[in-house]
């Protein structure tokens, strides 16, 4: 039985419809700080309010339906954390604290991401390596790199089986993401269908890591059910799937609706945090030890995205 925490995010919405399908609808529990509603996805299938920085209610939870498995998902994104850094500690560092001690308590598994935000501006750009200097100066960042060393902690002291990804920019169209730097790669797909035109916020030439939901939700699951013998680094593996920047999104949109227009009005606070994230990072490791293998670029993501916005 798995838990997820987040669970009516950007990328819990589609994980719980993802895992109901492989393990059953009873065997996910769906929590998030707020009810569900007639959000996508959670109608069908256990739900339970869950704030993760109420580190007794969190073990209950757990304890009370025998999960074998928490992933963490309940986090605030880049760009709100720099309008709120204290929150925003409180919450990623609180929670995965917590959801640490629930797995240390119980002995079970964790999923804990991280992301590319966990490099800063002394990081190596291009290729960015598994293991490289990690200077982050956004608040996620330091969350972000902080949650790698205590999962790291928590496996080598009480032995957790710990696991992370470093996700990229991330790409879907059920759920909005919840203000990351990134969100201006899905925003422009619904802009082209809804208006034919975008104000990017994010400068042209401007390339981050992206990745496909499909291919996100994927390397979740491959990474959890991974062999642990062959896990040398867990927390946190590079993944990725394409590096673009604003103007190669279009040109690909242009594709599908030729008269697609896209303008510029950056957001100098997004920009920054933009700027200092690698422009491409290298997944090897991640290859090597789990077989992670991205299936969607440019082209088929756009192709999806699209035709399943207009529908
Ligand atoms: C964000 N979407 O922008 C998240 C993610 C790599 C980006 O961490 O904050």
């Amino acid at each position: 039985k798995i838990l997820v925490t987040g669970a009516l995010g950007q990328i819990g919405t589609e994980l719980v419809i993802y895992l109901r399908k492989l393990y059953g609808e009873t065997n996910v529990l769906a929590t998030d700080i707020r009810s569900a509603g007639m959000n996508k996805g959670t109608e069908s299938g256990p739900f339970e309010i869950l704030d993760v920085t109420d580190g007794e209610k969190m073990f209950q939870i757990a304890k009370q339906n025998k999960v074998d498995a928490i992933i963490h998902l309940a986090a605030m994104l880049s760009a709100i954390a720099e309008q709120k850094p204290l929150l925003a500690w409180h919450l990623n560092m609180n929670g995965l604290i917590n959801a640490l001690e629930t797995t240390k308590e119980l002995g079970i598994q964790l999923f804990a991401p991280s992301s590319i935000a966990a490099f800063g501006s002394t990081t190596p750009k291009e290729k960015t390596p598994q293991n490289t200097i990690q200077r982050p100066e956004t608040m996620y960042g330091i969350n972000k790199v902080a949650g790698e060393l205590l999962c790291d902690y928590y496996h080598a002291k009480y032995g957790v089986d710990t696991r992370g990804v470093r996700f990229p920019g991330i790409i879907s169209f059920m759920t909005p993401p919840g203000g990351g730097t990134t969100d201006y790669a899905v925003e422009i797909y619904y802009a082209a269908i809804e208006r034919g035109r975008y104000e990017s916020v994010i400068e042209k030439g401007t390339y981050m890591d992206m990745m496909y939901m499909p291919d996100a939700l994927h390397s979740i699951i491959q990474l959890m059910e991974a062999n642990p013998e062959k896990l040398n680094h867990r927390n946190a593996y590079n993944i990725t799937a394409m590096s673009h920047d604003p103007e190669e999104i279009a040109t690909e949109i242009r594709k599908h609706i030729p008269t697609f227009v896209l303008d510029y009005k950056v957001e100098p606070t997004r920009q920054v945090i933009a700027d200092s994230w690698p422009n491409s990072i290298d997944d090897s490791t991640a290859r090597e030890e789990w077989g992670f293998c991205a299936k969607y670029n440019l082209e088929t993501m756009t192709l999806d995205m699209l035709n399943k916005i207009g529908q």
